[in-house]
């Protein structure tokens, strides 16, 4: 060892993490950092390979982009914090990577153990002032693996042990917590270029539970397939799409967060499958976290729930009670290749034609009741609905040109008007519903396709959950053309509408201004894009909408410069 170059260890992190395969580390730094930028500049003159260190000035936004990063590209990229404080306000943004299965590498400082003595021991009062017994605790329940760095030598082994960890089924981000007195400490260089030695594990499906899954469906009178995480890669959306061909197994998006098939599928039922559930014989759950409301839906006695996924019984949610007859359990896009073999080719024939002719139609109605209530909002101030209409005829007018797009979807475009087609062109919050994650999250997407177009469509709320400021910053400086689109009803409306949901007779609901809901008097949303030097819109009649959009698209691919319009929505009727 002692021939070996060294470098400091506080960068050594950097050149691992290039052999891992990170090629973004979003980044927020404080008092720690000193061996990080003093390592992350040593590095660069060692000819290291290295990720691109990326300034974000609030940890929300940061481990938000991380997220989108690897939705859209399905490689775990790397976040690092500031202390016990920057953790603490990465930790909601953890929370949702977390419930959407998300991998990642999250590290955060730690304060000085040493108060003299000893090179990188505590220098000014922060250093007593940040220090917890128990540091790991703010991200404990969110991460699958936690630990705390105690000697340089051991960052190549243990950020393979990591980055194999926050890949293996089911998937979802591990913490590493950085002393500063290690971080300064020379670190040997061998190992660091080197990719993982440890292999992720990838569960399959249990050949037994597929074949008894595979019969059930194969038999049944009305199946069904509830979908809300996606088909788990290109290859699972398409062989996912022609298995529900084959078989006529409809197919519902309740509450999805991202698409299964493509909506303008004959076997795409829409986001309601109450209708479908009432008469349904077996019910495929596929990689969905609450597949329906146990309230309002009552299932047949006989029915038959596979529940299927990279954790189909969901083991980190304390209360979860759908029935699970059979489970079958790996990334999804492997189930549904199970399933795919285990099927065959379709049994009887002449009933799986009814069920086409009658899901076809069925579907082909909804797709067409939801183009028509679209339309009804297309006035002033507009509807949800009618952005989502506008925008999706616009993305098919780009894909007309080749050109591929993605919309985040957080209290913004609702997915059916959308009609969209490709696997990853649409993502939604996770379930966790930690608001703020869509501006970021589109922002880490477009930096992995520059060449996308990248829709991020929220709320008025979501927008200032989203420390906007800071997100127009890392996408100009990064020249990230996102296109964002406010739909501004002035309120959180969504908390308005479960007050007036559950009180449908209140107090609340029959007062002039619901409490604790409004956000009058508006912000002039533009301006804060503007200070970034966005293109901005405001856009208060729906006849407007699509020219705006034009626009939009053109500065965004020919000034490659983002752009902000601030739409005015109306305040709805509870769902
Ligand atoms: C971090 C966080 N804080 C608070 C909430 C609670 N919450 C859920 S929806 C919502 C309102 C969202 O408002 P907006 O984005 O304007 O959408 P709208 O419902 O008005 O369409 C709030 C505050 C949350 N989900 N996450
Ligand atoms: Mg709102």
């Amino acid at each position: 060892m002692k021939d070996t170059p060294t470098i400091t260890a506080g960068g050594a992190i950097f050149g691992k993490l290039k052999a891992l395969g990170v090629d973004y580390v979003f980044a927020n730094s404080g008092t720690d950092f000193p061996p990080i930028i003093e390592g992350l500049v040593e590095a660069r003159r060692a000819g290291l390979d290295l990720p691109t260190p990326v300034t974000v000035p609030h940890e929300h936004a940061a481990v938000s982009m991380a997220h989108g990063y690897w939705q859209v590209t399905g490689r775990p990229q790397a976040v690092l914090l500031h202390t016990n404080v920057g953790l603490a306000n990465g930790a909601t943004a953890a929370i949702n990577a977390w419930c959407d299965q998300v991998p990642m590498i999250v590290m955060s400082g730690r304060t000085p153990v040493t108060e003299h003595g000893r090179f990188g021991a505590r220098t000014v009062p922060i250093g007593w002032g940040q220090e917890m017994f128990d540091q790991e605790a703010l991200i404990r329940e969110t991460t699958k693996w936690h630990y705390e760095l105690r000697f340089p030598d051991q960052i190549a082994e243990l950020m393979d042990r990591a980055w194999a960890i926050t890949n293996s089924t089911p998937r979802g981000p591990v913490y590493l917590s950085l002393p500063r007195e290690v971080l300064c400490e020379p670190c040997p260089q061998a190992g660091l270029e080197a990719p993982s030695r440890i292999a992720p594990v990838l569960t399959a499906p249990d050949s037994a539970a597929l074949a008894q899954a595979a019969e059930a469906l194969a038999k049944a009178e009305n199946p069904l397939i509830i979908a809300q995480r996606g088909a788990g890669s290109e290859a699972g959306f398409a062989a996912l799409s022609a298995l529900c061909e084959a078989h006529a197994l409809p197919l519902s998006h309740y509450w999805s967060n991202q698409l299964a098939m493509p909506l303008s599928h004959p076997m795409q039922v829409g986001a309601d499958p109450g209708p479908w559930l009432a008469e349904a014989d077996v019910v495929l759950v596929l990689d969905a976290l609450a597949p329906w409301f146990p309230d309002k839906v009552t299932l047949r006695e006989d029915a038959t729930v596979i529940m299927a996924g990279p954790d189909p019984l969901f083991t980190r949610t304390p209360v979860r009670g759908f029935p699970a007859a059979i489970t079958l359990s790996g990334p999804t896009d492997r189930v549904i290749e199970g399933l795919v073999q285990a099927m065959g080719a379709p049994q009887q024939p002449e009933a799986i034609e009814a069920r086409r002719t009658r899901v076809t139609e069925a579907a082909a109605k909804a797709r067409g009741q939801a183009v028509a209530q679209a339309e009804t909002g297309a006035g002033s101030p507009m509807g949800k609905e009618w952005v989502s209409l506008c925008l999706g005829r616009a993305i098919r007018a780009q894909a007309e040109q080749g050109r591929r797009a993605t919309v985040f979807h957080e209290l913004g475009c609702p997915l059916m008007p959308l009609d969209l087609e490709a696997p990853d062109s649409y993502f939604q919050e996770p379930h966790s519903g930690g608001l703020g994650w869509g501006l970021p999250a589109a922002i880490g997407a477009q930096m992995a396709h520059p060449d996308r177009l990248v829709f991020a469509t929220m709320g008025d709320g979501s927008y200032m959950f989203a420390n906007p400021t800071a997100c127009h910053l890392v996408a100009e400086a990064h020249e990230v053309p996102v296109i964002v689109l406010v739909l501004n009803n002035e309120e959180w409306g969504a908390v308005r509408h479960s007050v007036e949901g559950l009180y449908p007779k209140g107090a609340a609901r029959a007062s002039n201004e619901v409490p604790l809901t409004s956000l009058r008097p508006s912000p002039d949303f533009t301006r804060t894009a503007a200070a970034s030097r966005a293109h901005t819109e405001t856009v208060t009649d729906g006849a407007d909408l699509p020219a705006a959009l034009d626009r939009a698209i053109a500065v965004a691919t020919t000034e490659r410069r983002q752009v902000l319009l601030n739409i005015a929505i109306a305040r709805t009727a509870p769902h």
